[in-house]
């Protein structure tokens, strides 16, 4: 079949693999490019990173000044809809912890909503959000991430299919209610847990 041709492996051949594989994926070692549209031009002096919403301080923070954050790194996997996962990713960068302190997040808070250049959207619930694995990423694998994989900064929340790890993020928003992203507005489900095969709604 035409993923084992791509290199794509059946994850059963090896359990300590099947277990840490969602029904229905596909392991790969590559890193497949996967988004709608074109590849933003990142223009660092135009650039910033918005955190809004239901927070007591709303930030704005610009390219040199997010970098000066503190960083974490997120060992993670990452699971497309589309049947690919990669195992064993080192994310790096500003946790959602961080930015959760900075705003001061209000407690009313329930959905964070996930804005990005040319208006690609994706949102996470709070609970998800908080976890100690969800971060906005800087470099992949000690790389700095490049353009097609989100340069200059992209969301990594890995409990969820990877749509919802969104390329190319400007603003974080916390909001007391949800609003469906680009893809879920297609018929992905919004759930989006990849162990209970929340493919499409
Ligand atoms: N801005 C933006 N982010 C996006 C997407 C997109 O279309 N636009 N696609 C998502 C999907 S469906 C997947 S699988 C991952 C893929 O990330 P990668 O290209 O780095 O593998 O990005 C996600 N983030
Ligand atoms: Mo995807």
């Amino acid at each position: 079949m035409v993923f084992r041709a791509l290199g794509f492996r059946r994850p059963e051949v090896d359990p300590e693999l099947a277990d840490r594989t969602p029904p229905g994926q596909y392991l790969t070692e590559r890193w497949p490019v996967l988004h709608s549209g074109s590849i933003p031009r990142f223009d660092e002096s135009l650039w910033t990173l918005k955190v809004t919403g239901s927070v007591e301080n709303e930030l704005s923070f610009g390219w040199a000044e997010f970098q000066k954050l503190s960083m974490i790194t997120s060992h993670a996997a990452m699971h497309c809809v589309t049947r690919w996962s990669k195992l064993d990713n080192d994310w790096r960068g500003v946790s959602a912890h961080e930015l959760i302190q900075r705003a001061g997040v209000k407690p009313e808070t329930a959905f964070v909503n996930f804005i990005c250049e040319a208006g690609y959207t994706t949102s996470v619930p709070y609970q998800t959000f908080k976890r100690d694995d969800v971060l906005l990423a800087v470099s992949h694998n000690d790389e700095r991430l490049t353009p097609e994989h989100g340069f200059p900064l992209r969301a990594v929340v890995p409990p969820l299919y990877a749509w919802k790890s969104a390329k190319w993020i400007r603003e974080v928003r916390f909001m007391t209610e949800d609003s469906l992203g680009f893809w879920e507005r297609y018929g992905y489900n919004n759930h989006a847990d990849p162990w209970q095969e929340e493919r499409f709604s």
